[in-house]
C-alpha cells in the first residue's frame, strides 16, 4: 500500500529556524515552486548581488567554476580585510525556503585566522541561521544547505557571504557558486 507523502511528513525533514509552530499552507499553493535568485551562478557577473569589485571571476582549468564559467571569489589576498557578497529575495506566504550553495576553500593558512561566515536572515525568524566555514573547509566544491519553515506572511530572505582574512599566516581563498533559494 502506498502511503501518501503528506505535508506533515515532509516537514519532519526540515531544519527549522524557530517557526515550527506555523501551520503549513495546503500544497495547492502554486506559488511555492521554483528558484528565486536570478543570477545564481555569477555567469552574469555580480548582477543581482551586492558585491565587492573583485569578487566575481571567470574560472580556468586550474580553478574551474562549479557550474558554468564564473564563480564568486572571496579573500585570497593574504591581506587583513573582509569581502561581502549578498542578495535578497521575497518569499511568498506559506512557502518553505531552502538555501543551497557550493563553496570551495583553498588555503595555506596555519593559524585558522581566515573565515567565511554565511548568514541566512529571514524576516521575523530569530535567530538567523549561520554557517561558519573556516580555512579547513573542503578544497573541492562542497554543497551546503539551510531551510526556513513556511510562515503565514510574505517575508524577505537575505543570504550573505562575509569572508574575513587575516594577513601573515597563509592565504585562503573562498569560492562560492550556484547559490539557490528554492520554494516548496
Ligand atoms: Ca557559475
Amino acid at each position: 500500500m502506498k502511503a501518501p507523502v503528506t505535508a506533515a511528513a515532509a516537514a519532519v525533514l526540515l531544519v527549522t529556524t524557530g517557526s515550527a509552530s506555523y501551520a503549513r499552507e495546503p500544497r495547492a499553493d502554486a506559488a511555492c515552486a521554483g528558484q528565486l535568485i536570478a543570477n545564481p551562478g555569477f555567469e552574469r557577473g555580480a548582477t543581482g548581488w551586492t558585491a565587492g569589485p573583485r569578487i566575481v571571476v571567470v574560472g580556468d582549468e586550474a580553478r574551474p567554476a562549479h557550474h558554468g564559467r564564473a564563480y564568486a571569489a572571496l579573500a585570497g589576498l593574504d591581506v587583513t580585510h573582509t569581502d561581502l557578497l549578498r542578495t535578497s529575495v521575497t518569499v511568498p506566504a506559506g512557502c518553505t525556503l531552502t538555501l543551497r550553495f557550493w563553496v570551495r576553500t583553498t588555503t595555506t593558512e596555519t593559524s585558522r585566522g581566515d573565515h567565511l561566515n554565511v548568514g541566512l536572515a529571514v524576516t521575523g525568524v530569530p535567530p538567523k541561521t549561520y554557517f561558519a566555514l573556516s580555512s579547513d573547509g573542503s578544497p573541492q566544491w562542497y554543497q551546503y544547505t539551510g531551510t526556513a519553515a513556511a510562515a503565514p506572511t510574505e517575508r524577505v530572505a537575505t543570504v550573505s557571504f562575509a569572508a574575513s582574512e587575516s594577513a601573515g599566516n597563509g592565504v585562503t581563498a573562498f569560492d562560492v557558486d550556484d547559490v539557490r533559494f528554492t520554494l516548496s
